[in-house]
């Protein structure tokens, strides 16, 4: 889709300001001729209150700021395009799914939750994945998590949820970190958490970039049909690079080394022509199943195992253009669940419900007025049309006297759409009952899809989870919290808690009261028991061990070369490389330009100090020894080792070209030759395939623990 044609890119393009050879002016228009010095009495003397160039520009500066998203208030954005294969018309009458080969604009904004605005992107962390789509029916938006449950079943402990984990409200302390007291206290005593839990410390919670990470609508909404039929539905967007993450060592030096490392991946990956791309998928469930599960469809904090329904792949969606502003699209783009297009619905989830009331309520104090979809990152494609007036910062010119309904001054306009033209009715639905302020026991069981969880992990993934809950215990400074905790995850899988036990410092005991936090006049037997087996014991989708991995495209290879680098070597690998989409970065000594043996010469991207290896996915050594002479030098030699043994550490592909013997002899790297996938030699057969294919694998996660190198 070109973006002249694309609807949406064409409306902002009316709000757009290009000031490329125009005049300095103030906000009125009028040309400045001086913008380098106050109006003053005397050269020497006071300003004058009459300086209203002066005035316009202090007083915009001092109110440049907006209160930052509650929570999610870190993210990065991106505009886009959503196209449908296969029609979804026999579920939905929502017609930017129902026309085969429809294509939607989208702005898609990722997040992670807990940190502030300024935080790090690697942060473990749940991240955010909400896309706007600007439909010809009315902008609908998909406010999803890049995992596919949560943490609470009702919207009244979302508050208690977040007040605990953000920092604490003593000190402020930790900023973008679930690992402290006050979180972990109230996990420990919500054991509808736990699944979620298991997710949160897996390396989902660590993405390798925005790119390669799953989209999740979460709750179960309703599809209507044109004959009024309804079906259950789950969104799932699957990413074409597949699934992958960082390790935490990874992550935490990456904070420190590009804290920004999400958002310049996703910009620089757009700029660069890779445009992130995501398989669109649903999970169907005809209403009259809606009981057939040994789960509450209603609930949160469950999934819908693929074994048991499986996902359909429909529709692409693509990221293709960046922002032009971060702040006009990205920091002022509204959000919310209940902007809906006929033919979507939702359901009764408690959470879901709470939602659509909090969203429209925080714009108002973020955005600062009921007018926030005006702003043109906000505006529905097609024009909208209603009796509501005026409030700050109205944009729009209703014409006529009329802003009332009915009406007949006006003619009756606008006028109510019947639903045959698009007007949008509520699904009907029976609902009657006592009202109760009570949780359906349906939703007591709160350990048995944790389970499927953790039993569908891989090996390296298991370990990975366990070193996070022990990380993350670690720093909890109340014995008795990591105490409770362990005996949740007792109830998960009993070696889980053996081994986390056993370095955060406290005993198993088993909780009396595993189901935690009740109203204060529950009748305990009506508690289930935490015994409960999934209904599913394993499921494949749930583990990244059997993500996609046959692509390196978008992959960033670290080159590191020196004076004396074998020219023809380095040229052929890195054509080979961008050929299959990889970015190939040249790193030296120092950004002087690197003279090779044909005395041509590599300008250096960046130096051995200036960045670090966990900013790359894989290395090459290059070709030539007396490159790797000079990378051995007193000045080269801790930034070269440094790089191959964290790669190493961090189960990279590594390739050694010709003549680099020298490199890793003095390396860490104690794997026997040709027998590591993911140690490369120039001398073994192939060895530019080899190096390709264990790029596309990512990481090997499975040599981790036999390489046991500190780096
Ligand atoms: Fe949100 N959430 N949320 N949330 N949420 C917000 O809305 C809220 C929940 C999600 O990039 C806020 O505009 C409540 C689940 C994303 O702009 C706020 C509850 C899921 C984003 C809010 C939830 C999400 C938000 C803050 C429990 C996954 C970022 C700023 C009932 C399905 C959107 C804003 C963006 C943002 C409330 C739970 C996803 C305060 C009350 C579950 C991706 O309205």
């Amino acid at each position: 889709m070109k973006e002249t044609s694309n609807p949406k890119s064409a409306q902002l393009g009316h709000s757009t300001t290009d000031n490329t050879d125009q005049a300095l002016t103030t906000n009125q228009g009028l040309k400045i001729n001086n913008d380098q010095d106050s109006l003053t009495a005397g050269e020497r003397g006071p300003s004058l209150l009459e300086d209203f160039i002066l005035r316009e520009k202090i007083t915009h500066f001092d109110h440049e700021r907006i209160p930052e998203r509650i929570v999610h208030a870190r993210g990065s954005g991106a505009h886009g395009v959503f196209k449908i294969h296969k029609s979804l018309a026999k579920y939905t009458k929502a017609k930017f799914l129902a026309e085969e080969g429809k294509e939607t604009p989208v702005f898609v904004r990722f997040s992670t939750v807990a940190g502030s605005a300024g935080s790090t992107d690697l942060a473990r962390d749940v991240r955010g994945f909400a896309i706007k789509f600007y439909t010809e029916e009315g902008n609908y938006d998909l406010v999803g998590n890049n995992i596919p449950v949560f943490f609470i079943q009702d919207a009244i402990k979302f508050p208690d949820l977040i007040h605990a984990v953000k920092p604490e409200p003593d000190n402020a302390i930790p900023q973008a970190a679930s690992a402290h007291d006050t979180f972990w206290d109230f996990i420990s005593l919500m054991p509808e958490s736990m699944h979620m839990i298991m997710w949160a410390m897996s390396d989902r919670a660590i993405p390798r970039s925005y790119r390669m990470m799953e989209g999740f609508g979460v709750h179960t909404f309703k599809f209507i049909n044109e004959e009024g039929k309804m079906h259950f539905v789950k969104f799932h967007f699957k990413p074409k690079l597949g699934v992958h993450s960082v390790a935490w060592d990874e992550a935490t030096k990456i904070s420190g080394k590009d804290s920004d490392f999400h958002r310049r991946d996703l910009w620089e990956a757009i700029e660069n022509g890779a445009f992130p791309e995501w398989d669109f998928g649903v999970q169907i469930i005809p209403e009259e199943d809606e009981h057939k599960f040994d789960f509450d469809l209603l609930d949160p904090t469950k999934l819908i195992p693929e074994e048991e329904v499986p996902v359909e792949l429909v529709g692409t969606l693509t990221l293709n253009r960046n922002p032009d502003n971060f702040f006009a699209e990205t920091e002022q783009i509204a959000f919310h669940p209940g902007h809906l297009v006929p033919g979507i619905d939702f359901t009764n989830d408690p959470l879901l419900q709470g939602r659509l009331f909090s969203y429209t309520d925080t714009q108002l104090s973020r955005l600062g007025s009921p007018n926030f979809h005006e702003i043109p990152i906000n505006r529905s494609i097609n024009t909208v049309h209603n009796n509501q007036r005026d409030g700050h910062m109205r944009q729009e010119i209703t014409k006529g006297k009329v802003s009332y309904e009915p009406n007949s001054i006006g003619g009756g306009c606008p006028f109510q759409a019947m639903m045959k033209n698009g007007g949008f009715a509520s699904q009907e639905e029976r609902v009657d009952g006592k009202k109760v302020r009570a949780r359906s026991q349906s939703f007591v069981d709160h350990y048995s899809q944790a389970k499927l969880f953790y039993n569908s992990q891989s090996e390296p993934e298991k370990t990975h989870l366990q070193n996070a809950l022990i990380f993350e215990l670690s720093k909890v400074t109340i014995p008795a919290i990591r105490e409770r905790v362990v005996g949740q995850l007792n109830f998960i899988n009993k070696e889980l808690a053996a081994a986390v036990a056993k370095k955060v410092g406290v005993k198993i005991t088993t909780l009396k009261q595993p189901n935690g936090s009740i109203p204060a006049d529950a009748d305990p037997k009506s508690l289930q028991s935490p015994e409960k087996e999934p209904s599913t014991q394993i499921s494949d989708a749930l583990s990244m061990k059997n993500t996609v991995k046959d692509t390196i495209k978008s992959r960033i290879i670290g080159f590191i070369i020196e004076d004396g680098v074998q020219a023809k070597e380095v040229n052929d690998l890195k054509s080979k490389l961008e050929k299959e989409g990889a970015v190939v970065q040249i790193i030296a000594g120092s950004l002087s330009a690197v003279k090779a043996d044909d005395g041509t010469t590599f300008e250096p991207k960046h130096s051995l100090t200036s960045t670090a290896s966990v900013c790359f996915d894989a290395l090459y050594i290059g070709s030539g020894k007396q490159s790797a002479e000079n990378l051995l030098n007193e000045d080269n030699k801790p930034g070269t080792l440094l790089f191959v043994n964290e790669a190493y550490k961090h189960c990279k592909a590594i390739y050694f070209g010709k003549g680099t013997e020298a490199v890793y002899d003095a390396s860490n790297v104690k794997s026997k030759k040709h027998e590591d996938p993911a140690i490369i030699t120039a001398d073994q057969s192939n060895s530019d395939e080899s190096f390709i294919k264990a790029v596309a694998q990512h990481r090997i996660w499975e040599l981790e623990k036999a390489r046991n190198n500190p780096a």
